[in-house]
Formats: C-alpha cells, sequence, structure tokens
C-alpha cells in the first residue's frame, strides 16, 4: 500500500496529510537472500524427496523424527483439549464461512447456449481434484485460516483437500487450528512447516499424488515457495503483511476507528494502516486516541512500530477525493464509517473486501464470523485480483458439440481464416467436413 508520486501530483494539494505518508511497504519488495534460500530449498526437495522434507523440518521446525501425519482419531478429537466456549466459537465460525461459500457455489451456474442452429456451447464448473492448505501458527495461530481454505475448497466440491501445519513449542500441531480443519473437512493433516511443508505437497511427497492447487498465507519464506512453486500447481494469492484502511467523517467515533486501524496493525511491525478522511478533526482525534490505545495494548511492541512507520492520515477536501485515493490504495480491507457509506459502495472499485458502517469490523471477517473469506490481496492486488472464495477452486471448462447442419457456416469461416494464415492441417480439418457433406 503506498501513495504514489503519481497520485499526489494528481490530487495537487486537494488533500494533505497528518502523518508522513508511507512509501513502498515491503509486501512489495522481494528480499534476494529470501528468493535465493527458498529456490535452493525447492531444488534440493526436488531432487531428495522426503528425506529433504524431513531434514528440513529437523533444523528448521523442532522435528524430532516420527510420523508428521495426524492420525484420523487425533483430527477427531482435537476439538476435546479446547475450551467449551473456544469450540464453539470455532463451530460457528466454520458454519457461516461454509454457508456463505455455499451460497455462492449456488449463484456460480453452468452455461449452455445454442448460438447458431447446431452449435451448442456451453461451460462447466469443475472442481480441481486436489487442494494443499497451508495453516499457518507462528506468531499468531489464525485459527481461522482452515476455515477459509480447506472449508472454502470442500463447499466448491473439492475431493481432496490436505492440510500442513508447522509444529508447535511443545510439539504437535496447534489443536484450535486442527479442529477448525477437522470441521472445514479437510482429509489430512500433517505436522510440517515452511518451505518444506508447500513443496511436500506440491512434489507429492506425503505418500499421496500432488497437489494441483496450494492455498494458505505464511510468512515471506512461505510466500515466497508459493510465488515459486506457481506454474507447477495454482495458488491463490501472494498476501504480504496484513493491511486495513478507513474512510471515516466527523459522524464517526474515533476510538472506534483507531481501535480497528490497531486491528490489523498488530499483525506485524509492517503492516499498513490507513485513515482517509473528510474532517481534519475527526483526523486528529483519531491519531489521539490510537496513542491512547496503543499504550494499554498488549501487542504494543508490534503495532506501535507499524503504526509509527506505516501509519497515514490523510484529509481529503470532499468524498470524491477520498474515494479516488482509496481507489489507489486497494488495501487489503477497507472500513467506511461515514454518513454516505452507500455512495461510497458505489463508488469505490478497489479492496480486498468492505466493512460498511460503524457496526462492521474488519476482526468480525478475520475470525470467519462474517462468513467472508480472510485471504485477501495485500499491497495494492485488489486492483487486478479479488480474495479466495468457491470460484478460485472452480474452472468453468468449456465444451462444444456441433451438427452436421451447422457445419458449412463454421467449416468455411475456419478454412478461409486458417489458409489466409497458412495453417494447412487446420484448414483440412475443415474441408475434410465439408466434404464428407457431400456423402
Ligand atoms: N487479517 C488477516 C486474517 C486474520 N487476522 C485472521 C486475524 N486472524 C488477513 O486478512
Ligand atoms: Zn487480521
Amino acid at each position: 500500500m503506498r501513495f504514489t508520486p503519481a497520485l499526489l501530483e494528481r490530487l495537487d494539494g486537494s488533500f494533505r496529510h497528518l502523518k508522513t505518508p508511507l512509501v513502498d511497504a515491503p509486501a512489495a519488495q522481494r528480499d534476494p537472500a529470501v528468493i535465493e534460500t527458498v529456490s535452493a530449498m525447492l531444488s534440493d526437495i526436488q531432487a531428495r524427496g522426503i528425506d529433504a522434507v524431513l531434514d528440513y523440518a529437523r533444523s528448521l521446525d523442532r522435528y524430532t523424527g516420527g510420523d508428521i501425519e495426524l492420525t484420523p482419531q487425533q483430527i477427531a478429537t482435537s476439538g476435546e483439549r479446547l475450551p467449551a466456549d473456544l469450540r464453539a466459537a470455532i463451530e460457528l465460525g466454520s458454519q457461516r464461512t461454509q454457508a456463505f461459500a455455499a451460497e455462492q457455489r449456488a449463484h456460480l451456474k453452468d452455461v449452455e447456449t445454442e448460438l447458431v442452429p447446431g452449435l451448442v456451447t456451453g461451460a462447466r464448473y469443475i472442481p480441481v481434484s486436489r487442494v494443499g492448505a497451508y495453516l499457518p501458527a507462528g506468531r499468531f495461530p489464525l485459527t481461522a485460516s482452515a476455515f477459509m481454505t480447506v472449508g472454502v475448497a470442500k463447499a466448491a466440491g473439492v475431493p481432496t483437500v490436505i492440510a500442513c501445519t508447522p509444529p508447535q513449542p511443545g510439539g504437535g500441531a496447534n489443536d484450535a487450528v486442527v479442529y477448525a480443519a477437522h470441521l472445514s473437512g479437510v482429509d489430512r493433516v500433517f505436522v510440517l512447516g515452511g518451505v518444506q511443508a508447500l513443496a511436500a505437497m506440491a512434489f507429492g511427497l506425503l505418500g499421496d499424488l500432488p497437489v494441483d492447487m496450494l492455498v494458505g498465507a505464511g510468512n515471506a519464506y512461505v510466500a515466497e515457495a508459493k510465488r515459486q512453486l506457481f506454474g507447477t500447481v495454482a495458488i491463490d494469492l501472494l498476501a504480504g503483511p496484513s493491511e486495513v484502511a478507513v474512510i471515516s467523517d466527523e459522524t464517526a467515533d474515533p476510538e472506534i476507528v483507531a481501535a480497528d486501524l490497531l486491528g490489523q496493525a498488530e499483525h506485524g511491525p509492517n503492516s499498513p494502516a490507513a485513515l482517509v478522511t473528510t474532517s481534519a478533526e475527526h483526523g486528529a482525534a483519531v491519531v489521539a486516541a490510537v496513542e491512547r490505545q496503543l499504550a494499554g495494548l498488549s501487542t504494543e511492541p508490534i503495532a506501535g512500530p507499524a503504526w509509527r512507520d506505516y501509519g497515514t492520515v490523510t484529509v481529503a477536501d470532499d468524498r470524491e477525493t477520498a474515494a479516488a485515493l482509496m481507489d489507489d490504495l486497494a488495501p487489503e480491507h477497507l472500513e467506511i464509517i461515514t454518513a454516505d457509506d452507500a455512495w461510497y459502495h458505489d463508488r469505490l472499485r478497489n479492496y480486498g473486501s468492505i466493512f460498511l458502517g460503524a457496526w462492521s469490523t474488519v476482526a468480525y471477517s478475520d475470525k470467519g464470523m462474517a462468513g467472508t473469506n480472510h485471504v485477501l490481496p495485500t499491497a495494492g492486488g485488489a486492483k487486478h485480483s479479488a480474495g479466495l472464495s468457491v470460484s478460485r477452486f472452480l474452472k468453468p471448462l468449456t465444451y462444444q458439440r456441433i451438427t452436421r447442419s451447422a457445419t458449412p457456416d463454421l467449416a468455411h469461416a475456419v478454412q478461409v481464416i486458417s489458409d489466409s494464415e497458412g495453417m494447412a492441417a487446420h484448414s483440412a480439418t475443415a474441408t475434410m467436413r465439408l466434404a464428407r457433406l457431400e456423402d
């Protein structure tokens, strides 16, 4: 997320910053050392297979031997070790996410049309066969990630979904993450983290076929591994540090806006948080509230630096300027808390997910309670891509059924184009059929 010089020029003084605008969040910058490390690991794993995977698990990830796959019994009983209220919350999030995904799936209709008599063309949504989900459990376990990846893949109809999650300090997997994966319909779970986990799934080293698609967020190494494996497999998207942006005006409660900015800033010291407001007074009140709230936040050591280095507050002269600025930022999460929420919703074009009104907040979606997916494009990716949803797991595969009667029309045109290109064999497929019509 950044304010580009071009944008500053285009808006030509029609807004002013209360805090220094950020330039270039590190998301967009790929570290050459990470690229090289990941590339070397992938080559090694491709050459040496599961032995290399386990070597990396040993040296990087506390693996001490034994089976890395959880038994069906371990998966099924993962919820039993959780407090009842956490178990219930996970159940709710998993149901909500799957319900919304199922609704979206129901609206994706196969198409069939007879373009001209005898020419029937269509597309059928077919799910990918095998998906590998990475379920992070590092600084924060992100319990809901399983809903977003495993659950949505299953709602799309993916027959096999396997998951990898890194081992915890005491060994074993995070029970809440495994329970969330279980409720989401996961088929197999491996206690394996990092680059080695993604490579093992993509290369089919886990006693099963390679997966067709890798999904799920992780650290910079995990993201780079997905980038390098893209092509061998499909991926959901390459996520950088989580970001939040808010458009609010004088009708918004500064404390609420401040809380929501910090709500994502705690993801990492480089997580951007941007406020764009049409009221300088409101902007100043939010800045003061952020400082106050930071002082009492247990994650201040992360959120504090994030806010100071990557937080911005911009005052725009009017709502159109605010919207133009936000469309240029294309944030991952965008909250609208104004007197004109519906206007902004209609006007805005670039965001991963939008939260309308003071009662809507990013964390509700983050934790699976809003039903929407939290795997969303960051670092301006919302200009060209949407977040993860059932449609990402479905291939609209086309077909055509053509009759004898439709042949003259098609064959003749194909012949003419192919001949003009010098593609004789293409032309012949049409010519031969035209000749058969005479029979
Ligand atoms: N904001 C993250 C997802 C998340 N945050 C889960 C907390 N839990 C990416 O959208
Ligand atoms: Zn979050």
